[in-house]
């Protein structure tokens, strides 16, 4: 059912009313689609989503394939030292090792995964194998890495000097880390890239990868390389990814739930916005946690969402190579 903007202000309004969201504020919100509908467009999360998309774009300017575009795209920040939540770089856990998550979707709901993976540098590119090799949506732990090894990719060490040097600090002090991107967050956490692009042909496709949270404990998984969780695509319709604190988008299965809301007639910042109230309202101790969501449809239209004020994300197309701070909940209140 596709639901008026009028409606829309209307309803959620109404939802909204025990925590006094003036309607203008939402109405604001709501009425400001972006995106004119020119292909092809890469958007993705974060200040480091920008030489991301540069690197998208070089294939997307030239006609290519989405889903080479995410891969080569969320492979920049992977092989960044300097990125410190996504692949080489990134924060270690609790013992001083770095896990990564990731996972890939295309526009025919084709979807790939690892988790729980030490020693890769690129997980996406291993997740794309699982996908397109395997029969298989999802590879954890050592299995993923004897996959990945026995298809090419190099053991290496992901842990750098400086993660070293910065993990013994927090070992002394065991400060708690996992509330991210707000108020805890040291200037150089950068956080979990999240991609989305929509090639030429109009194929849509995604892709998700990260350190996960700064210190966790060991053996712990996000969201990011969860199906529906930190990412989803419909080709027909949009696809959504999440950043933020995992556990609050696996309990609502974030990036699936944007999709359907875009399915049922919202815009991708409607969707982001509807899937955020939802933790707000479902998850009793969400103000703890910062959560984002961008979310692409497949007409070129993007939108993004997030808890806290904070989130930005960034827009790659023929006129725009842009950041833009996503607008929040809290900041309405
Ligand atoms: C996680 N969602 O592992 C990831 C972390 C993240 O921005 O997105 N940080 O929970």
């Amino acid at each position: 059912m596709a639901i008026s903007r009028r409606k829309f202000v209307t309803n959620s309004t109404t939802a909204l009313a025990g925590i006094a969201l003036g309607k203008s504020a939402l109405g604001d919100t709501v009425l400001n689609d972006m995106g004119n509908g020119t292909l092809p467009i890469v958007v993705s999360t974060w200040k480091h989503g920008l030489a991301a998309n540069r690197a998208a774009w070089a294939i997307l300017s030239e006609g290519g394939y989405a889903l080479d575009a995410v891969e080569a795209g969320v492979r920049v920040p992977e092989g960044d030292p300097l990125v410190t939540s996504v692949g080489y770089g990134g924060i270690p856990d609790q013992t001083g090792k770095v896990s990564l998550d990731a996972c890939i979707m295309d526009e025919k709901g084709q979807a790939g995964s690892v988790c729980f993976l030490q020693h890769i540098k690129h997980p996406i590119s291993v997740a794309r194998l699982v996908m397109e090799n395997t029969p298989h949506v999802m590879l954890s732990g050592k299995g993923a890495l004897k996959f990945a090894l026995a298809n090419g990719f190099k053991k290496e060490n992901l842990l750098t000097p400086e993660m070293k040097k910065k993990w013994k600090e927090w070992k002394k002090k065991q400060e708690a880390r996992d509330i991210i991107n707000f108020e805890n967050r040291s200037k150089d956490d950068h956080d979990t890239i999240g991609m989305l692009a929509l090639d030429a042909e109009g194929r849509l496709c995604g892709a998700c990868t990260t350190s996960g949270v700064p210190y966790k404990m060991f053996g712990r998984v996000g969201d990011s390389p969860i199906i529906g969780a930190g990412l989803f695509v419909d080709g027909q319709v949009g696809g959504a990814v999440a950043t933020g604190q995992g556990e609050l988008v696996m309990k609502t299965l974030g990036s699936f739930l944007v999709v359907e809301f875009m399915r049922n007639g919202y815009s991708p910042k409607e969707a982001c916005l509807k899937a955020i109230q939802r933790i707000t309202k479902q998850i009793p101790d969400y103000q703890k946690y910062q959560v984002g969501y961008i979310a692409l449809n497949s007409k070129g239209e993007y939108g993004a969402f997030s808890i806290y004020p904070g989130f930005d994300y960034a827009i790659k197309t023929n006129e725009d190579d842009k950041l833009k701070e996503a607008e929040s909940f809290r900041k309405l209140l």
